[in-house]
């Protein structure tokens, strides 16, 4: 049966995707066809407030006016010619992001998992060349309850049996510790001489917005610095300015070794992703050590310069300070009343309840559902665990009008 454009309402859509799409996700039931700042908005024509930004890849809202412009310009012009040349664009790109962040060198990718493999490899390479490890024998130090992507190598060293089973043979290499754990470290980087590199994201989001002890990750780095080992900092999802600070390292002025970007690299836009490092460590990646066809291609690099110059110059990690500030005191108000919510935890603009019932209970999940019947989006983590994570364009006024959604969203459970 043919569907008139009227018909293709969303479960025309929904239909669609179950018919012809691998069953590797399980989305909210919301069928969307337009964003613009932070409001999406469904087939039907609702609105909502984007409360998960695409899991911070939307900092910049959707569809950044500047953004686009930088994406039509470049792809009228000039889309991608591989690395087997130069191109005008990539160039340019490097020095503004190193200078952005104040690294030597760029190594350009396109997903997020794609730049932490790089990471891998640079950092496993570097202790083979330059720390002097015996080939093969090198070893990176990892957290249990990581998320830094789905390839079979960095899901070999998750702790999360759903992301890993039935994906072995497991890459080896790897040693996983508690997250949030100094002993654990200084106790792997003591026992293991062939340890390369660290790997940590500074704020565990998958895991549900884990906030590690301040001075976590300053001192994760002195013992890094003292065993010779790269500090490697997955700032995928908590960087450009979405925990309140350009980087969530910054909060304790840390400089990683090696940085990993991606998601609001590009501001939603396309998909770039980066591992930056210094010259003694980067000068281990010389020619056919690594590439990628459309790593470094002109269209994304004009657009990740768009994308940073937003975060600039629109002030958004300091607005993402003040509203997560705003978000936490006004929920946390609500939630030493609450019978449905034990805690709220976060920094900046990426936080997370935990709603009072057992992991495996619904709860989480119906109260998203009746949230998005109250016009704002947002999705589990984990379970028991909703993250809220609206583009840092947001003002107070709109915070305000989601927080007194969430609160209302929230009664309706209340014992
Ligand atoms: C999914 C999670 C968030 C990331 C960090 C690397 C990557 C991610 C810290 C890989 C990606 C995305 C992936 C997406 C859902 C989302 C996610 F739930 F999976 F874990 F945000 F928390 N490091 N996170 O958060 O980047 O290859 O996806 O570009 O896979 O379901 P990517």
């Amino acid at each position: 049966m043919s569907t008139t454009e009227t018909t293709k309402n969303s479960q025309y859509y929904i239909d669609l995707e179950n018919q012809h799409g691998a069953h590797n996700y399980h989305p909210l039931p919301v069928v969307l066809d337009k964003g613009e700042g932070v409001f999406v908005w469904d087939v039907e024509g609702k609105k909502y407030y984007d409360f998960l930004s695409a899991y911070s890849a939307v900092n910049q809202g959707h569809s950044h006016p500047k953004i686009v412009n930088a994406l039509i310009k470049q792809a009228q012009t000039l889309t991608l010619t591989s690395r087997a040349f130069h191109n005008n664009v990539l160039g340019r790109y490097e020095k503004f992001t190193c200078e952005y962040f104040g690294y030597d060198k760029l190594l350009p990718m396109n997903s997020g998992a794609e730049a932490v493999e790089a990471a891998l490899k640079i950092c496993r390479k570097w202790g083979y060349e330059i720390k002097g490890i015996p080939e093969n024998k090198g070893k990176i130090i990892v957290c249990n309850k990581n998320f830094h992507g789905r390839t079979t190598t960095i899901v070999s060293f998750s702790s999360d049996s759903s992301a890993n089973k039935n994906f072995g043979p497991y890459s080896s290499g790897f040693i996983n510790i508690d997250y949030n754990d100094l002993n654990a470290l200084e106790t792997a980087l003591k026992s293991n001489s062939n340890v390369s590199g660290f790997l940590v994201e500074p704020i565990q989001g998958e895991a549900g917005v884990y906030v590690p002890d301040e001075g976590y990750l300053a001192k994760a780095k002195a013992l890094c610095e003292q065993y010779n080992v790269l500090f490697i900092a997955d700032e995928i999802q908590t960087g450009i300015g979405r925990t309140g600070k350009l980087l969530a390292v910054d909060h304790e002025g840390v400089k990683p070794d090696i940085l990993i970007l991606g998601k609001a690299l590009s501001g939603g836009m396309y998909p770039v992703s980066a591992a930056l490092a210094n010259n003694e460590i980067m000068k281990v990646m010389t020619p056919g050590t690594h590439g990628s066809t459309f790593g470094g291609n002109p269209l994304g690099a004009a657009v990740a310069i768009a994308a940073l110059e937003v975060i600039r110059d629109e002030r958004l990690a300091e607005n993402a300070e003040k509203l997560g500030n705003l978000f936490r005191n006004e929920l946390g108000n609500y939630i030493e009343t609450s019978q449905i919510v034990k805690l709220i935890r976060g920094k900046g603009l990426l936080n997370a309840i935990v709603i009072n019932d057992t992991q495996d209970s619904d709860t989480a999940w119906n109260i998203c559902l009746a949230l998005r019947d109250n016009g704002l989006l947002a999705k589990p983590t984990h379970g028991n665990i909703i993250r809220f994570a609206p583009p840092l364009v947001m003002n107070e006024e709109q915070l305000l009008d989601c927080i007194s959604i969430i609160i209302k969203t929230l009664k309706q459970f209340e014992v």
